[in-house]
């Protein structure tokens, strides 16, 4: 019989390439899509139009935030395993729309758990939980793993953390029942919770599917508008905040592995590698054959061309968070070393594929 994922946030960034991936694999993909006014499915329509994905491709209509609606699809479709990745992803956005994002967030993953439970699916459906490296908060310069201390520092982080929680919780609850010695007569403990749930905490992933307001994106799309002549400069917040990048298709590959162990684990994926906001700026424009020199300080700050001498980037302040993780490095080695994965990207390899992809976009739409 063929396995069956239901995807939430499949026409993301992610859930584009995690569905190529169980495609691939001959699973059944059913994902998650909202009405809008506008046709948002970009990242799918080439899967969605495949004659040979015809009877194995199935979009649904639905929100996070809508409960009723997930357990109804869930009954229907009776997947194997969900993958929720739907989410208000968008850190600087979470501190302009808190409640909306702790409400498709983390009560919209509670509600999916709840979905497993009400339904009894504890036995047939596995549930994987896109976590954040968000969630860490500051620890100055020092290398996460899955023990390090969670203090998030946004509403994103905070809602992705109750989200996290959940998740273990509705994995553990059948052993805290049992050692506490609780157990109600009236309800077996495995029909109550024991659900194989799991969450993959992931450090900032990108690629040229990346939503055009997250940096990496951002950047290359703007450096590339400059190259062609159509753009004269761009502007950007913190330039000192450092991440952990990497590529899309290869921490898609890893919430398979982890949604496949044979144990309900929790595992961070990283490179292991950071850069500043300022260093990929002056690597892509590298890319391009030109040379940044930065001048002036704070909200002053100019990115000047070396050659010309032409302003390229600006700093405004509209661009800064409330509250910022100053630096994320993430430490896999639990991933590495059990479920055999690692991050085939290197800085250098990512914003090459992004910024050709950005040329080649930009080229064809004229
Ligand atoms: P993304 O490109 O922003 O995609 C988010 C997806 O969630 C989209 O399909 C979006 O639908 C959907 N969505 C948002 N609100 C929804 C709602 N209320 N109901 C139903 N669907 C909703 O995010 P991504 O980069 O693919 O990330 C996937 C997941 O991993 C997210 O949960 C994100 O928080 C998490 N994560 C991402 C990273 C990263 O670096 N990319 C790192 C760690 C964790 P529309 O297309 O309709 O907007
Ligand atoms: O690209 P970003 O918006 O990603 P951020 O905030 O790290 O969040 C992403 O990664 C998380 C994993 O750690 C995910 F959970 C989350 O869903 C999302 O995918 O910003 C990266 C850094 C930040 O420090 C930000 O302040 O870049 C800095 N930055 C500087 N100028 C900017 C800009 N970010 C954005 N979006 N736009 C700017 O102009």
């Amino acid at each position: 019989m063929k396995k069956i994922a239901f995807i939430t946030g499949i026409t993301g960034q992610d859930g584009a390439y995690l569905a190529e991936i169980l495609l691939k694999k001959k699973y059944v993909v059913h994902g998650l899509i909202r009405r809008s006014s506008l046709i948002k499915t970009d990242r799918i329509d080439h899967i969605y139009n495949n004659k040979k994905f015809r009877n194995k491709f199935f979009l649904h209509y639905g929100d996070m935030t809508d409960g009723t609606n997930l357990i109804s699809i869930i009954k229907k479709i009776q997947p194997n395993i969900i993958y929720n990745l739907a989410a208000q992803s968008h850190v600087k956005v979470s501190f302009e729309t808190p409640e909306y994002t702790a409400n498709a967030d983390a009560l919209g993953t509670l509600r999916l758990l709840e979905a497993i439970r009400i339904l009894n699916f504890q036995n047939k459906t596995k549930f994987y939980q896109a976590s954040t490296s968000e969630m860490f908060g500051n620890h100055g310069n020092k290398i996460l793993n899955e023990q390090s201390v969670l203090k998030p520092v946004s509403p994103y982080g905070t809602a992705k953390l109750y989200s996290y929680w959940i998740t273990r919780n509705y994995r553990e609850a059948f052993k805290i029942h049992a050692s506490n010695g609780i157990l109600f007569n009236h309800e077996s403990p495995l029909r109550a919770y024991n659900i194989f749930a799991v969450n993959g905490i992931l450090f900032n992933h990108e690629g040229p599917r990346r939503g055009e307001t997250f940096v990496s994106r951002k950047i290359t799309r703007a450096i590339s508008q400059i190259y062609l002549n159509k753009l004269k400069y761009f502007t950007v917040g913190n330039l000192d905040a450092i991440r952990d990048w990497g590529h899309a298709k290869d921490y898609a590959e890893g919430m398979y592995l982890i949604s496949t162990y044979k144990n309900a684990e929790d595992f961070v994926l990283a490179t292991g590698k950071s850069y500043s906001v300022r260093f990929f700026i002056e690597k892509c424009f590298k890319f391009l054959n030109i040379n940044i020199l930065w001048k002036g300080k704070g909200v002053k700050e100019v990115g000047l061309d070396k050659k010309t001498r032409k302003v390229l980037v600006r700093v405004n302040k509209r661009f800064f968070r409330p509250n910022e993780i100053h630096h994320l490095k993430g430490d896999a080695s639990k991933a590495r070393k059990i479920l055999k994965w690692k991050s085939s990207y290197q800085i250098e390899k990512l914003i090459k594929e992004m910024m050709i992809e950005e040329l080649k976009k930009l080229s064809l739409s004229n």
